[in-house]
């Protein structure tokens, strides 16, 4: 089913229910106006020094040059920074407390989940304000302004980004929590993403086969859209608090 805004039948299923998940995407980010990977809604496919990111933000260029990885994440902070969450964050941050049950799971490293108040966000793809540290494995916030790329951790050796590259694993943990939430959910919402990254992209068909009503939020149709229960069209900073909101 695609439907233009929240239905009736939709916001009584949300109104019901007891046991909630959620993953979000780049998407959800757009209107606090952080660029998306692969455009979408109307945006660009983002490129950065003419490369793009599936290059920018591979395991490849940060072992052969790990200062040019660094400088794009740098320039990435530093967007980042006058940037606050939107009413589709807000909205979601309020759904932790309305619902017994609630997991979100977000391919984002923006912060921004935690900025507008979510507490049980399980960041799939890292975080893009802490580095690692290449020796002792040590997590560090990164400053606003780092001295040298790469940064150095208390031990002297270099660090990384704390962020997950295409070819790497996940953090240790993530997806399983993820997983169990998205198996045992009544509501699986998929918000901003254009599923096309694994293994996210497996969690609203994890929820589906479990038995959870998929809701997909997003302006246009994507892969999932075959194979959800519901795509709204429409931005996440208009549908999301339209939930609680009706008529809005
Ligand atoms: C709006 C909106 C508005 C706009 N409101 N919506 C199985 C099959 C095939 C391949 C693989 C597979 N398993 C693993 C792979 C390989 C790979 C992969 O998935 N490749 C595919 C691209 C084919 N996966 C991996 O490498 C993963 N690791 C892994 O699987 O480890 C195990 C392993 C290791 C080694 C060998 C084998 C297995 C790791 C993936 C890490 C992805 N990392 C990135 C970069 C993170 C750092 C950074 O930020 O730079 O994560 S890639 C990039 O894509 C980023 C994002 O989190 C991720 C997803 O993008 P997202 O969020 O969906 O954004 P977009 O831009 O694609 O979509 C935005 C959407 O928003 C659009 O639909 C718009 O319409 C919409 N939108 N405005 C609501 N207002
Ligand atoms: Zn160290």
């Amino acid at each position: 089913m695609i439907v233009a805004g929240v239905t009736e039948e939709l916001r009584a299923r949300f109104g019901k229910a007891r046991r909630v998940a959620a993953l979000t995407g780049a998407g959800i980010s757009a209107e606090s106006g952080v660029p998306t990977f692969r455009g979408g809604g109307g945006a660009a496919i983002w490129e950065w020094r003419g490369r793009p990111v599936s290059e920018l933000s591979s395991a490849e260029l940060l072992a052969s040059d790990p200062v040019t990885v660094w400088e794009w994440f740098d320039h990435r902070r530093g967007l980042l920074r006058d940037l606050r969450p939107n009413a589709g964050h807000a909205a979601l941050a309020g759904w932790e407390a309305r619902f017994p049950d609630f997991l979100l799971a977000t391919q984002n490293i923006d912060g921004l989940h935690a900025a507008a108040g979510s507490r049980k966000v399980v960041e799939l793809h890292g975080s893009i304000r802490h580095g690692r540290c290449l020796r002792c494995a040590r997590r560090v916030v990164l400053p606003d302004s780092l001295p040298e790329l790469p940064p150095r951790c208390a031990c002297a050796s270099p660090l990384r980004p704390d962020v997950v590259l295409f070819g790497e694993m996940l953090p240790e943990g993530a997806f399983e929590r993820a997983e169990a939430a998205a198996s045992a959910c009544e509501l699986f919402f998929v918000v901003g993403t254009s599923a096309l990254v694994y293994p996210a992209a497996l969690l609203p068909r994890l929820a589906r086969r479990a038995g959870a009503c998929v809701i997909e939020v997003n302006p246009e149709e994507t892969e999932l859209t075959p194979v959800v229960d519901a795509t709204i069209l429409g931005r996440a900073g208009d549908v999301l608090p339209a939930f609680l909101t009706p008529g809005v």
